[in-house]
């Protein structure tokens, strides 16, 4: 069995802040609360959610002859002011070069590595791209809990993290512990949520979530939803403002990924300039990022 501890080693060295460790076994106890929730319709037009049940819930038929899941988090929290702070707001993710490929860029030099370690390795990565539960595997892992807002909170680190995952056939050293869930009393992501998202014991209705309206919605806006916006133009980053484990987790070291500024944005807004390709905004419809930025924009002038 490979040490958990060198994998470590080898995943500080591919660039990511943290790792654990699961098993590759079909999920059992995750499944009820991932249906009820389907059932209840909070996916809204997010249909791609309904499809490949099976495969979500067993690895084993994404990866042949999976033995273990590397579950790993890479950091984006931003400290001060940035363009998250100024109306139109944009969520701090958003500035930086798609996750999906700094990820899985570091997931498969991890892969690489562990060939050289342990010989031939076979793996496939997977980032909120398959159907593949990336944050049941990281709270199975021990990397963290989910809080209330819904997202998994490291206790280092915090919830401004991305979630990646490298699946393979070798036999890894588990880390599979419980971790406690540490919101106590506290209930401000709740509190904070301006369109009542959030319900509370970690539900959400994805379709009252701003990150939902602005980035997957594909049908047009209602003006009830379009005033529930609260000043975001592209995804939403309150819930996660509020939460004290953000206040104290460690910084990001992704600031040279940043390839969005405000100047950029506003001259994309007015037309004269593009996103980036590797922008994650790419995969929002332009025109309505356009038309969010600019009511703004026109609606302080
Ligand atoms: C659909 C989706 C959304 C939807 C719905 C969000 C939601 N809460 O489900 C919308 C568009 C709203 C959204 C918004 C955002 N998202 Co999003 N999203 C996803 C996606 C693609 C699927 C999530 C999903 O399946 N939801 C359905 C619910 C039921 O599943 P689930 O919450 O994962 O629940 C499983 C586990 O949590 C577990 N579980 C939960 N509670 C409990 C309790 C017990 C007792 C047990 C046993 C298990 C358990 O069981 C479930 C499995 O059945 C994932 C990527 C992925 N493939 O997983 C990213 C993902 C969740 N999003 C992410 C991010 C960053 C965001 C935003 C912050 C982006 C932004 N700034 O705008 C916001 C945050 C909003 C919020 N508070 O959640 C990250 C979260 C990272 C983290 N630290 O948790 C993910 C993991 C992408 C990634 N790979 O990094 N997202
Ligand atoms: S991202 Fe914003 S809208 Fe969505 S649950 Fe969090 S606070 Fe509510
Ligand atoms: S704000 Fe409070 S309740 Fe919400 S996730 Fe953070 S600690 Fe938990």
């Amino acid at each position: 069995m490979f040490p958990f501890a060198r994998l470590r080693e080898l995943a500080s060295a591919a660039g990511l802040d943290a790792v654990g460790v699961s098993r590759a076994v079909p999920v059992t106890e995750g499944q009820a609360h991932y249906l009820e929730w389907l059932a209840k319709g909070y996916h809204g037009e997010m249909h791609y959610l309904e499809r490949n049940l099976e495969k979500r819930f067993d690895p084993t038929l994404l990866v042949p002859g999976a033995q273990s899941i590397v579950s790993v988090l890479l950091s984006y929290k931003f400290e001060g002011e940035g363009v998250w702070s100024v109306e139109p707001k944009v969520s701090r993710y958003a500035i930086l070069r798609d996750y999906h490929n700094i990820l899985k860029e570091r997931l498969y030099h991890l892969l690489e590595l562990l060939r050289t370690t342990c010989g031939n390795v076979h793996g496939r990565a997977f980032v909120d791209s398959a159907p593949f539960l990336d944050r049941y595997w990281a709270m199975r892992s021990g990397l963290g809990w989910i809080g209330q807002h819904s997202l998994l909170i490291s206790p280092q680190l915090g919830s401004f993290t991305f979630i990646g995952a490298l699946v393979v056939d070798i036999d890894l050293e588990a880390t599979e512990v419980s971790v406690r869930n540490r919101c106590g009393n506290c209930n401000r992501c709740v509190e904070a949520c301006p369109t009542g998202a959030l319900m509370g014991r970690g539900q959400m209705d994805a379709r009252k979530c701003i990150a939902y309206l602005t980035i997957e919605k594909k049908s047009p806006l209602t003006e009830e939803e379009q005033a529930s916006l609260s000043g975001w133009a592209y995804g939403c980053d309150i819930c996660q403002e509020v939460c004290p484990w953000n206040q104290r987790a460690a910084r990001t070291r992704l600031a040279n990924e940043v390839i969005v500024s405000r100047s950029l944005l506003n001259d994309f807004a007015v037309g004269i300039r593009s996103l980036p390709s590797e922008s994650p905004m790419t995969r929002a419809s332009a025109a309505r990022l356009r038309a969010l930025l600019v009511d703004k924009k026109s609606s302080d002038a």
